[in-house]
């Protein structure tokens, strides 16, 4: 069938909305009419060639919500006319990462995913007889796009999708790295590098778990706002303090006189292994935990003096917030749903496929949080 979609020809360039051939579900796929799909930092990462798995060309985007319209043969778990949110961490529930219940990185389509194909070695997506990737096995910037069956969540039918969509990458990632990654307690103090995207649903879901100090940290002044919107209690613009960025926030965090200082929780959203390092050692030595979110371009390495950990700060990683995302998604739909967290301030534009690479220059000149393309 003729689907539109926004083609990523080439590393760098600008995204052609043209017409492209999607053929159906095979077994144990889906065919999804994508509703509306976020623009994630990370599909400009992809897109401007730092990503040391991305191939063109490409239909980028991973942050969904559409309606599942056909399924290929041995298709049990959704149906027709069952709305959906397009998991880049699908949950197999079968492999031994998922049996493991150690992670929710499921690894059994992993290898073909980073291939941009689907898991029988083949893509769905042509153009006039030409081969075009899949990406992070969604492809959201197309109308309609093709699934395994173990890589979509069924959500309820009266969550808007203009908006759950973005539950699709950066609310789950941002919220899920506070409560299943980092496990933050109550009355913990937490900051957060780059307040973009993932990083205001890091401080949201600060906030939902009662986190008493939310340090928000951000090279962009205009974050200041954003942040306090959603629950950071203090800012703090590197700009403005120097080389001495680790000793001030550390200072920052002490709350009584005799306290060392030092975070119980840093969290990464820049994807800036510079920002990473000061995220680790800005953690509280003998149990402060640093969480990297950000993804960083091929080639980049973190560092720092091992003394950092053998005094007991943990250097963790979180993808996807460490959410299995069929049994974890649907439940932060309903917590939209029940007004527990808030999506629809962050989506500051919305805009037609047409006019997606407006999209990505907001996102490069810090002007948005989130844009959603609505079909
Ligand atoms: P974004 O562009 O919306 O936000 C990034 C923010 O970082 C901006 O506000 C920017 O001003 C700020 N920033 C840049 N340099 C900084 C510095 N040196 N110090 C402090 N702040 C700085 O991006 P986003 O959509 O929020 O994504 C953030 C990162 O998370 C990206 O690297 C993205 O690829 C990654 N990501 C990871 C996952 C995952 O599962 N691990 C999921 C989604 C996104
Ligand atoms: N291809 C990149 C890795 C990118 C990456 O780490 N992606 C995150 C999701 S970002 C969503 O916006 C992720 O889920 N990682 C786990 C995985 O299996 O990819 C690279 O550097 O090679
Ligand atoms: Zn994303």
């Amino acid at each position: 069938m003729d689907v539109r979609a926004a083609v990523a020809f080439e590393a760098g360039k600008p995204l052609e909305v043209t017409t492209v051939q999607l053929e159906g579900p095979r077994a144990g796929e889906v065919l999804v009419e994508i509703k509306a799909t976020g623009v994630c930092h990370t599909d400009e990462f992809t897109l401007s060639g730092a990503d040391p798995e991305g191939l063109f060309p490409v239909i980028l985007g991973h942050e969904g919500a559409g309606v599942v319209v056909d399924v290929g043969p041995g298709v049990t778990s959704v149906k027709k006319g069952d709305h959906v949110i397009p998991l880049y961490t699908p949950e197999c529930r079968q492999c031994p990462s998922c049996l493991s219940r150690k992670t929710n990185l499921c690894t059994a389509i992993r290898a073909t995913q980073g291939q941009g194909v689907m898991p029988d070695g083949t893509s769905r997506f042509s153009i006039e007889g030409r081969k075009l990737h899949h990406y992070m096995g969604c492809s959201t910037f197309a109308n309609f796009t093709v699934l395994p069956e173990i890589a979509v969540a069924k959500i309820r039918e009266d969550a808007p999708f203009d908006k759950v969509c973005y539950i699709g990458c950066g609310v789950t990632t941002g919220i899920g790295a506070v409560i299943n990654t980092a496990k933050v307690e109550p009355g913990a103090k937490a900051i957060v590098f780059g307040l973009g995207g993932i990083g205001l649903n890091v401080i949201q879901g600060l906030r939902l778990v009662g986190a008493d100090m939310i340090i928000g940290v951000d090279v962009n002044p205009a974050k200041k706002a954003w942040g306090e919107r959603f629950g950071m209690t203090h800012f703090v613009n590197p700009n403005e303090v120097g080389d001495d960025l680790v000793p001030y926030l550390v200072n920052l965090t002490k709350t009584r006189e005799d306290q060392i200082g030092g975070a119980d929780y840093t969290f990464d959203c820049t994807g800036n292994v510079k920002v990473m390092r000061q995220a680790l050692e800005a953690c509280h030595r003998g149990w402060g935990q640093s969480i990297i979110i950000g993804v960083a371009p091929a080639g980049a390495e973190i560092s720092t003096r091992p003394f950092q950990l053998v005094t007991g700060r943990v250097w963790k990683g979180s993808a996807f917030g460490g959410a299995r995302g069929r049994t974890d998604v649907p439940k932060i739909v309903d917590w939209y749903m029940q007004g527990k967290i808030e999506i629809d301030p962050m989506i500051t534009h919305t805009m037609p496929l047409s006019d997606i690479n407006r999209a990505f220059e907001l996102m490069r000149a810090g002007e948005s949080i989130r844009s959603v393309i609505v079909y």
